[in-house]
This record gives C-alpha cells, sequence and structure tokens, in this order.
C-alpha cells in the first residue's frame, strides 16, 4: 500500500473533522481518519473486555458438571455459551482497528493484556454462580449500558447486543438465589456468604478511583467512556441496595448507608492494594485462570489448522487453472 505523507494543513483539517465528529456524540467508522492513541487505547480497552467475556466463563463454567437440576444446567450452559459469544462480537470490533484475534489472544495467554480482575477470585459454592449473575452481570450491565453510546461505532453496536444478553444473566442469577433463600437455612446461609466475597471485587470491577485513574480524562474527551469510573461505582451501589434488602441479604460494609444531602449511598473504601496485587498476577486465581487458557488455546490448535486448510483448498478451488479464462 503507498503510503501518503499529509500535509500540516490537510493533518489539522482531519484532526478537526474527528474533533466535531466526537463533540456532536456521533460514531467514528473503521475507514474514518482517527489519532493513533484514540485507537490505540480502543484497541486496550476492547482487548481488556474481550479478554474477560473469554476467561469470565472459567468460574462459572465450574459448576456445569454440578448444576442441581436439568434446567440448571441448561441456563448455565446457555449463559456461559453467551460469554463465548460476547468475546466473538469484541474481538471481531478490535479487528476493526487493524489488530487480529491471534495477535490479541497471544497477547493475553503471554500475559501482556489484562483481564477483568473479579475473574480472579474462585467460586466455591453454587451461590456463586447467582451472586455471579446479580452483581458481577449487574457490574458489567451499569459499566456497558453507557458503552453503548461511545464513540467508536462498532465497539457500540456490540455493546447494544451484549447488554440485551447481560439483562438476561443478571436475571437469571437474582432468580436463583431467591429461590436459595427460600429454602433452608443452610442456603440462606451459602446465599449470604457468597455475597461477602463477592461484594468488594465486584465494586473493583470499575478500576480505580478517578483520582487515580491515568486514562478516564482522556478516553471521556473522547467519548470513549461516558461516566468515570466513580460515577458508575455509585450507580451500581445505589442499584444494589434495594435488591439486597428484597432478597433479604446484607453488605459487608458497616459504612454502607443512605445519605439524603446526597441523594445517594455513602459506603466504605475498597481494598485498593489487593485491587493491584491482582492486577500484578497475584489473585487467588491469577495462575490459573492463564494456565486453563494457554491449555484450551494449544489443544484447539488443530481445529484452526483444519479450519485455514480447509479454508486454502476452497480457494485454490476458486482460482482458474493456468491458461484457463473466468
Ligand atoms: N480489572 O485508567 P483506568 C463480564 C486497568 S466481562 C483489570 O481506570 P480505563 C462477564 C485498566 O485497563 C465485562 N484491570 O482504565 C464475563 C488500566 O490498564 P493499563 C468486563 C483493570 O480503561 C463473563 C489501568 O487499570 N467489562 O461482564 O479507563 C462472566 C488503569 O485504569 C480494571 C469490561 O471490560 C479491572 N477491574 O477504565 C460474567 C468493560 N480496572 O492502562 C460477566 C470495558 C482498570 O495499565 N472496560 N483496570 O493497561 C472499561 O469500561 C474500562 O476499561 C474500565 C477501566 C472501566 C474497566
Amino acid at each position: 500500500m503507498a503510503v501518503v505523507s499529509l500535509d500540516e494543513q490537510e493533518q489539522q483539517d482531519l484532526q478537526d473533522h474527528f474533533d466535531a465528529v466526537v463533540s456532536r456524540h456521533e460514531r467514528i467508522e473503521p475507514r474514518d481518519w482517527m489519532p493513533e492513541r484514540y485507537r490505540a487505547t480502543l484497541v486496550r480497552q476492547i482487548a481488556q473486555h474481550a479478554h474477560s467475556e473469554i476467561i469470565g466463563m472459567q468460574p462459572e463454567g465450574n459448576w456445569i458438571t454440578r448444576a442441581p437440576s436439568l434446567r440448571r444446567k441448561a441456563v448455565l450452559l446457555a449463559k456461559v455459551q453467551d460469554e463465548a459469544g460476547h468475546g466473538l462480537y469484541l474481538y471481531s470490533a478490535a479487528e476493526t482497528l487493524g489488530v487480529s484475534r491471534a495477535e490479541l489472544t497471544e497477547k493475553l495467554v503471554s500475559g501482556q493484556q489484562k483481564y477483568s480482575s473479579i475473574f480472579n477470585y474462585p467460586t466455591l459454592s453454587y451461590a456463586d454462580v447467582g451472586t455471579i449473575g446479580w452483581l458481577v452481570d449487574g457490574a458489567a450491565i451499569c459499566n456497558q449500558v453507557p458503552l453503548c453510546r461511545t464513540s467508536y461505532g462498532p465497539y457500540g453496536r456490540a455493546m447494544i447486543r451484549v447488554c440485551k444478553e447481560e439483562s438476561f444473566h443478571q436475571r437469571q442469577g437474582y432468580e436463583l438465589l431467591m429461590t436459595m433463600m427460600s429454602g433452608t437455612d443452610e442456603q440462606r446461609a451459602m446465599v449470604q456468604e457468597s455475597v461477602d466475597r463477592f461484594w468488594w471485587p465486584a465494586l473493583m470491577m470499575f478500576g480505580p478511583p478517578d483520582d487515580d485513574s491515568p486514562n478516564t480524562a482522556q478516553s471521556m474527551a473522547w467519548g470513549i467512556k461516558r461516566d468515570t469510573n466513580d460515577e458508575l461505582r455509585q450507580k451500581f451501589v445505589d442499584m444494589s441496595v434495594p435488591q439486597a434488602e428484597r432478597l433479604g441479604v446484607t453488605f459487608p460494609d458497616p459504612e454502607l448507608r443512605w445519605n439524603a444531602e446526597r441523594g445517594h449511598h455513602d459506603f466504605g473504601r475498597p481494598d485498593w492494594e489487593e485491587f493491584a496485587a491482582v492486577l500484578r498476577g497475584e489473585g487467588p486465581c491469577n495462575a490459573q485462570r492463564l494456565e486453563h487458557r494457554r491449555r484450551a488455546h494449544d489443544d484447539g490448535a488443530w481445529v484452526r489448522e483444519a479450519a485455514l486448510a480447509y479454508a486454502r483448498r476452497e480457494s485454490d478451488a476458486l482460482e482458474p487453472a493456468a491458461g484457463e479464462g473466468r
């Protein structure tokens, strides 16, 4: 491809057009000019998001063989399968920015790219399937609904479909917990214990506090993010408290209370040292999650090779033989 160098005026015109599209809250599309840092930021965020969907299949997948009934097994299978689909929509969105899924997968398995901190925590009881649906998918919805209006077209459109499926995920989790809460004392205790373990890690999913978030200001200016990490965290807390009351569980935060003046709940400080450790790879399941993903990738090598060989054979069959016109 010929490389065309732009003069300063042309460069400025492109930048002005990009800024105008972003400020009108319209979409940037793959063939539009975009600043290199905008592209790199999107690749980072979309890749991390895609990896989270794929790694996120593991904690719940752990319970598929032990689901307590055929109905629960069918629901859980469908949910985990949806997460694979979400990963694929997102890798496709990233591909429109010039990076291949193979490249991104390589960066995941070699530890160069991140995935959400939440999936480095174990699922110790069946109630965790319900809690992940309610709180983890609930936090994901809070974060992802505004991303439907993100400035990059393919990412926003992927989010619309993902959010519809996440709503089903959240409801199945809440319904599962409701059923357990109307069961025995042991089942109720199992739900409370699970909520106690997942509450703080769910709050950390929104990322570091705004003061410590190096990317938020620029991502907001570009319209990639529509709300800050702290705004979304607050929204999630406000949304979850009445749901917990209805369910009959409490959150493990003595500072959690309604603040009439602010019109929001006050809440305690998540353990940001623990968050940093999980991001450094020192969470309870980091090594296990990556090892499992690497093994699955290696085990699938023959499928990728077979699919590529088939695609090559099909395209060779379409090539006209030498000397033969089409
Ligand atoms: N975990 O400047 P910041 C799901 C990183 S899956 C790990 O605030 P940003 C589901 C951040 O990447 C849904 N890393 O960053 C699936 C940055 O890294 P660099 C997952 C985190 O990007 C299966 C650094 O910390 N959702 O629902 O402006 C089953 C500084 O942070 C985390 C998404 O991926 C974290 N929690 O904002 C069930 C949503 N937080 O610069 C459910 C899309 C921050 O060092 N992503 N980091 O490389 C986003 O909205 C944004 O990327 C974030 C962070 C709000 C997460």
